[in-house]
């Protein structure tokens, strides 16, 4: 399964770059000082340009599990939501942490009206996060967090950056 209706909301899986999708947010996979690395979050710097780091340093920081948005510098998007995945540990915490980042996301984005959101699969890469446990902490927080605010937004996107992203992701919605 590619795509589901929650709370009157599209959700889709995209295989693709999170920087060229059609969206008005972006959410990035950052880290707690929000000072840019590799992955993903070097890839949406890299789209933006220097006001984005601007922005983010006039912000400070972020802990993990939260998100704060900033405006999206030169790409097509409106906003970019920056939220800080757990370093994967192996404890129960991971997955908290984890789906915080996913709810306290859509939260920054129902606050700021913004109708379209496009995530990356946080914490899968630099993180360590495993891929298949990640993909179903993803979904059931964005399932439950759609259904209890439906109709706030139009669609929800995960962009993954290559197939074996998108065939755990792909799984993990088959078997919520
Ligand atoms: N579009 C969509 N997904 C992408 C892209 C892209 N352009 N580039 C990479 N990915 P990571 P993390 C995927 O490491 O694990 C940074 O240095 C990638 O294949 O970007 O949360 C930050 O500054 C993987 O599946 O994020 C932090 O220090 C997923 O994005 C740290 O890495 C997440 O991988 C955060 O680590």
């Amino acid at each position: 399964m590619l795509q589901a209706n929650w709370g009157d909301t599209l959700f889709t899986l995209q295989k693709g770059d999170i920087t060229q999708v059609e969206t008005q947010a972006v959410v990035n996979a950052a880290n707690s000082r929000l000072a840019g690395g590799g992955g993903v979050d070097g890839a949406i710097h890299r789209a933006a340009g220097p006001e984005l780091m601007a922005e983010c340093r006039e912000i400070g920081g972020c802990p993990t599990g939260q998100a704060v948005i900033t405006g999206a510098g030169c790409m097509k998007a409106l906003k970019v939501i920056h939220t800080v995945g757990p370093i994967y540990r192996g404890s129960p915490k991971d997955a908290e942490l984890l789906a915080d980042c996913y709810v306290n996301s859509l939260e920054r984005a129902r606050e700021n009206g913004l109708a379209t959101v496009a995530f990356p699969s946080i914490s899968t890469g630099a993180y360590g996060y495993p891929l298949d446990q990640a993909a179903l902490v993803a979904l059931s927080a964005v399932r439950d967090y759609l259904m209890a605010h439906a109709g706030v937004f139009k669609e929800i996107k995960m962009v993954l950056f290559d197939q074996t992203a998108l065939d755990a992701y792909q799984r993990a919605l088959d078997e919520l």
